[in-house]
């Protein structure tokens, strides 16, 4: 712990005690001057079920009980204010540092200012594109290509399953451009149009993550496409919210029976509102993005505590749900994975 930072919370400890009424003379429990760990993590925003879900996981682990003094910064967004937010953590002089890179590039000369000032950083969820991977100690996160191959596969297997092999045509509401999310879902997409010659993606956009955007990609691909889209790929389910709005205003019907103009959805988070989504026939397979990442740093910090090295990437698990019984695993070109079928139960345990 950094001289200042005791300083700084013991000052703070007396402001909050003294703001907090505890004048009645009671005394207060101060939190022990024990060696918080003093974390800085500059979070992408708050645009997203999933993104608030990741937040609050953190949030849960890195507490004072736990030993730390949480600073969480919510970068709206916008890489400046994340680089920003970093240099006011090395000022602060941080035990440790927490990165949700917006973007994948951009990174460099944040992270060297970070290394010079001998302050680990550890990149979750999404991926820093940098020549130097030692600029950071760790990474956790999701493999986003294989979300992608994922839901591709599943489509696959369900076209054929029912016998589907005219054209299909696929509009992708791709994510935050040049986050590691919609890099990896986009590029599954793209590779899967190669492989199977009747895949058209005959509109991409980016609905940066949210369900207004969503819904006005939608409204906008619906106007120049009107009854040739088959599939929406939305990339996260807050746009596969918009997207299904976007739809059922122009009175089309959402479901898989193509041949009578039907569209189908596919997303990715797997929130509670998506599998709900998922369960109702709405969207037809949700390939999870696991935003509990809390515990994970925690145990992370705390092995760094103990002098120990981590491994440098990590990837955390995921599945594939959806509720359609035809397709019980898929293959994405490198594994086959089972496909978990949606329950009330599965429903009932997702807190977010
Ligand atoms: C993925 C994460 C994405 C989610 C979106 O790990 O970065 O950002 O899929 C979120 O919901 O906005």
């Amino acid at each position: 712990m950094k001289v200042f930072n005791k300083i700084f919370l013991l000052l703070t400890a007396a402001v909050l005690l003294y703001g907090c009424g505890y004048s009645s003379g009671q005394e207060a429990e101060v939190p022990a001057s024990k060696d918080l760990i003093t974390v800085g993590f500059t979070q992408v925003g708050a645009e997203s079920d999933w993104r608030l879900a990741s937040s609050a996981s953190v949030q849960k682990a890195l507490t004072v009980e736990n030993g730390f003094n949480l600073i969480f910064n919510d970068a709206q967004q916008k890489q400046e204010n994340q680089i920003k937010a970093v240099r006011e953590f090395i000022d602060q002089n941080v035990d440790y540092i927490i990165i949700d890179p917006i973007t994948e590039i951009g990174w460099e000369s944040t992270l060297m200012e970070a290394r010079d000032a001998a302050i680990p950083v550890i990149i979750v969820d999404r991926r820093v594109d940098v020549q130097d991977p030692s600029l950071y100690t760790a990474w956790i996160g999701s493999d986003f290509k294989l979300e992608g191959d994922l839901a591709c596969g599943w489509l696959k297997a369900y076209l054929d399953a029912k016998g589907i092999h005219g054209r299909i045509n696929i509009a992708d509401i791709q994510g935050t451009l040049d986050s590691s999310a919609q890099l990896g879902r986009t590029k599954a997409l793209e590779e899967a149009e190669q492989r199977y010659p009747n895949w058209h993606i005959v509109a991409k956009e980016s609905g940066e993550f949210t369900k207004a955007k969503g819904f006005e990609v939608m409204e906008k691909m619906l106007k120049t496409h009107r009854d040739s889209i088959n599939v929406v790929y939305c990339e996260n389910d807050n746009e596969a919210f918009g997207a299904k709005e976007a739809i059922e205003k122009t009175g089309k019907h959402i479901g898989t029976d193509f041949e009578h103009g039907d569209i189908m959805l596919i997303s990715f988070d797997s929130t509670r509102a998506g599998l709900l989504l998922t369960q109702s026939g709405d969207i037809g397979t949700n390939v999870e993005c696991n935003p509990e990442y809390g515990p994970k740093l925690l145990k992370m910090i705390e092995a760094l505590e103990r002098g120990e090295t981590l491994i440098h990437d990590q990837y955390i698990d995921e599945q594939i749900f959806s509720a359609e019984p035809l397709v019980v695993s898929v293959w994405t070109g490198s594994q086959k994975k089972k496909v978990t079928l949606l329950s009330d139960e599965i429903i009932k345990e997702r807190n977010y």
